[in-house]
């Protein structure tokens, strides 16, 4: 029997990912360390079978891919907080990078059929140019960037090289809910969101901007990377190549702020502090490559939020 794997599975995008599969009718891998996953993000479901384990154990890896068949391998296992790499760079590359080209050798070796990785718009570091293409020179500038970087190049070069079908994708700022608003490097929209809802509750909490809140990002709702993921594995023209993953517009905090505030009614008070350090002013993608393969965004930021909002109203 063949299954899809779904490396960090049990996290944020993961998870998403993993109920899509499931809806699709198909037998699900995750494979995860549970270091920020959670086993409640899966659904409850017999076609998702879970084995705890952690992508840089080389042996685990091996015997994994002997032990299942897999038809196509969705690499999303990573230190994803750019915080931990930079205080901790040689663990997070042993996960990052190591745990990536293990899971190359793996896949080629027992041929799997497709392989995606996810990879960040951090390779673009803070280069000027706008919007980003994919063509673009890259500036990774910490460790999680340069891991991310290098294990895209790996990616991609392993269909040259093996004939591996793989496609790297390079995520924007991705939202929605599962996604852990708990730490102060958390995604700015899943802290604004958590703060708006426990004022609500009555809880004293406020929300602080850095800078004006005039600064730009490419939010993307987590259903449409889903969609994207999705989408890249069955198209033939994705193979071998690296798209960005956005929905190619800009929106503000204080954007974020008008949004928040016309769907929860009212906000908690508003900081503004000064900017942190290394802070990029502004991104957004360029989509026309993934748009060429058939992509378009199914929701904006303000619907992308108004599901975030209604989501941990119930569940938060
Ligand atoms: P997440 O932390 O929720 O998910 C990562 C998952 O990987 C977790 O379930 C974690 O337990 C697991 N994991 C970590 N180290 C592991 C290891 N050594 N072995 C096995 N499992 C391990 O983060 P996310 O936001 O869902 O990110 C998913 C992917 O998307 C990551 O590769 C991340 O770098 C990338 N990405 C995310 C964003 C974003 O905005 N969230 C942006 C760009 C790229
Ligand atoms: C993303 C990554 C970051 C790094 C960076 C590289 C996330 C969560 N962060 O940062 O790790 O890869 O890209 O470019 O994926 N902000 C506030 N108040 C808050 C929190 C954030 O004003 O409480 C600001 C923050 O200073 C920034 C903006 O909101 O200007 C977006 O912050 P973010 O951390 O969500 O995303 P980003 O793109 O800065």
């Amino acid at each position: 029997m063949k299954r899809t794997l779904v490396t960090g599975g049990a996290g944020f995008i993961g998870s998403h990912l993993v109920e899509a599969l499931v809806a699709q009718g198909r037998d699900v891998l995750v494979f995860d360390n549970f270091s920020t996953g959670k086993r409640e993000n899966l659904p409850d479901s017999n076609r998702v079978q879970v084995v705890e384990g952690d992508i840089s154990d080389k042996s685990h890896v091996e015997r994994l891919f002997r032990k299942f068949n897999f038809d196509t391998v969705f690499h999303l296992a990573a230190v994803a907080s750019v915080a931990k790499s930079v205080e901790n760079p040689e663990e997070t590359h042993r996960t990052n990078f190591d745990g990536t080209l293990y899971l190359l050798q793996e896949s080629v070796k027992h041929s799997v059929v497709r392989f995606i990785f996810a990879s960040s718009a951090a390779v673009y570091g803070d280069l000027p140019e706008l919007p980003k293409k994919e063509t673009d020179p890259v500036k990774p500038l910490t460790p999680y960037a340069v891991d991310k970087f290098a294990s895209e190049r790996y990616v991609v070069n392993a269909f040259e090289l093996y004939g591996l079908k793989t496609t790297a994708l390079r995520f924007f700022n991705v939202f929605g809910p599962r996604q852990d608003p708990s730490s102060p490097y958390s995604g700015v929209i899943s802290i604004f969101v958590d703060r708006v809802i426990k004022s609500l509750k009555g809880e004293d909490a406020g929300i602080t901007i850095f800078g004006d809140g005039k600064q730009t990002r490419d939010f993307i709702f987590v259903k449409d990377v889903v969609k994207a993921l999705l989408l890249v594995e069955r198209s033939h023209d994705a193979v071998g190549g690296v798209f960005n993953v956005g929905t190619g517009k800009a929106t503000s905090l204080l954007d974020l702020l008008d949004y928040l505030a016309k769907i929860a009614g009212r906000l908690p008070p508003v900081h503004f502090a000064p900017p942190r350090r290394g802070d990029i002013k502004h991104s957004v993608a360029d989509i026309s490559a993934l748009r060429g393969l058939g992509f378009s965004p199914s929701f904006t930021v303000e619907e992308g939020l108004r599901v975030l909002f209604e989501w941990e109203r119930e569940n938060g």
